[in-house]
């Protein structure tokens, strides 16, 4: 139906199946809505598919490209979203008014998208036959509108259920992936270990580089003690031990692809549709609505969990939720979320942290969610950014921006900004470009760090234990402007792209 909705001094014209008022809105519901808004080229903002997507504010009249490198295009964001880059948003959109306030269209539901020009807000969703997709429309002061939509999805997807004290504040993690990348070992790991006593890391995390391929999940020859023994070491440490898997993607060369290939998410001509580019080469995602990938997926963590990590970095999840023809005739995220909720159940109580994760599809089941990209000891490579046109590449301009643009997301599941740097070895961030990431961090409140002991000074190493230690009051005074502790943070510079 067509109709002029009102809202806060707003006439939207507006295509609708039906609408409701609600406490700081509208219920809305349909899978195409068209509303026509009267803002002309005023700011966007824009939420992008998974961890690593572009998320933040743009002005409509930005001419933003398209990243370049398109076999990378799944690691970048949703097909959908690329297509109509980059106007466009996973779940959820907002426009700027003229008073500052902003017009929010959220979907309360998967599998919906966002889509904005100057004179039109739109919204599109492909859910399950038969069922129509509830969206939340609001006018308000961004921080009122957007809490309020994060307290609609919480009343749909609800929130994880666990009793953990990590629930009240999240773990202090210690990641070995932002120092030594996936040159991992035994003798590394028992040095590292070591060298951190004292510091008050609650998770020692094991990152990419201790498995035999993307898809075999048992301990390659630099841990030939096997996943067990360490996981007993680290607990021996005092610290839960954590683990990195990418339980929904394969490499072509890993045996699960040689002996089931028929577990592989196909596109509409039978092909194994291409997940991204890593390691060396492509890689796949697996049809997670077969029984039997769902209990090879159980039986995976259940195994992990059995080792004694008690905290899973689960990443490059949104492979899974990628478009494709699967068993079950469920669109990407509803089978991405499937594939999670066995997850969960396998996992008990072990905290699962998803990253390269579906955001929307992810709330309820995971304990924490990574919000960026991957920070990197650099500011920026502009090479990626300017030149190929990709902010979702590592560099911590690109981490700081996207992380701010998902802080809404804090009261529905802990939001993890990545890690933080205290080293000055190996690192070519400048002082107070250090600061802003620290200070991203306590905004979070999701504390973690990859330096290794080895690498800090006295000073450095004071630095992380007093940050490891205390938790400073936080106030956003704007979009990008905070108050943590006695400093005043100021993030502007996120808007130059
Ligand atoms: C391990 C890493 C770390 C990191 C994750 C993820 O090719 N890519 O586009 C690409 C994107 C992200 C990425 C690696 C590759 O990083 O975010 O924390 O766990 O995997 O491989």
């Amino acid at each position: 139906m067509q109709t002029i909705l009102e809202l806060e001094g707003l006439s939207l014209p507006t295509q609708v199946e039906s609408f409701q008022p609600i406490q700081g809105g509208y219920i809305l519901r349909g899978n195409q809505l068209v509303l026509i808004h009267s803002f002309g080229y005023t700011k966007f903002y824009r939420h992008g598919f998974h961890s690593w997507s572009l998320s933040c504010w743009l002005d409509l009249d930005c001419s933003l490209e398209p990243p370049v490198v398109k076999p990378l295009y799944p690691q970048f964001d949703h097909p959908a979203l690329l297509a109509d880059y980059p106007f466009t948003g996973s779940g959820v959109g907002a426009l700027q008014g003229t008073d500052g306030r902003i017009l929010l269209l959220g979907a309360l539901g998967l599998d919906a998208h966002v889509k904005a020009d100057h004179q039109v807000l739109r919204g599109s969703a492909d859910p399950a036959e038969g069922v129509i997709t509830e969206w939340f429309l609001a006018y308000g002061e961004e921080q009122t509108v957007f809490a309020r939509y994060a307290e609609l999805l919480r009343e749909r997807l609800g929130t994880p259920k666990s009793t953990h004290p990590w629930r009240v504040q999240p773990p202090r993690v210690w990641c070995s992936w932002y120092s030594v990348f996936s040159n991992i070992s035994e003798e590394l790991i028992h040095h590292t270990l070591a060298g951190l006593q004292g510091l008050p890391f609650d998770v020692f995390q094991l990152d990419d580089g201790w498995q035999m391929n993307i898809g075999d999940w048992e301990a390659n020859p630099k841990f030939p003690s096997g996943m067990l023994a360490l996981a007993r070491s680290i607990r021996g440490a005092g610290y839960t031990p954590g683990l990195w898997l990418a339980p929904l993607i394969v490499q072509p060369k890993s045996s699960m692809v040689q002996n089931h290939a028929d577990w592989l998410l196909r596109d509409g001509r039978g092909q194994p549709v291409p997940a991204g580019h890593n390691w060396g080469g492509l890689f796949y995602a697996l049809d997670v609505t077969l029984p039997a990938v769902q209990n090879l997926l159980s039986e995976l963590i259940q195994k992990v969990v059995n080792w004694g990590y008690g905290y899973l970095k689960l990443d490059f999840l949104y492979a899974a939720a990628l478009p494709g023809v699967r068993h079950l005739d469920l669109t990407g995220e509803a089978a991405f979320r499937l594939g999670l909720e066995v997850m969960r159940k396998a996992a008990g109580d072990a905290y699962l942290l998803v990253c390269g994760a579906p955001i929307l599809a992810s709330l309820g089941l995971a304990d924490g969610l990574r919000i960026g990209p991957d920070v990197a000891p650099y500011w920026d490579n502009p090479e990626r950014s300017q030149h190929l046109h990709d902010h979702t590449g590592p560099g911590t301009l690109n981490a700081i921006r996207t992380c701010l643009g998902r802080l809404w997301l804090r009261p529905l599941v802990q939001i993890d900004p990545d890690v933080t740097f205290f080293r000055t070895r190996y690192n070519m961030l400048l002082p107070h470009e250090m600061d802003l990431l620290r200070n991203l961090t306590q905004i979070t409140g999701f504390r973690a760090t990859s330096d290794l002991p080895f690498w800090l000074d006295p000073g450095e190493r004071q630095a992380l234990h007093d940050f490891l230690e205390t938790s400073p009051q936080v106030k956003r005074l704007s979009y990008y402007h905070f108050q943590v502790g006695s400093q005043d943070v100021d993030f502007e510079f996120v808007k130059q792209l």
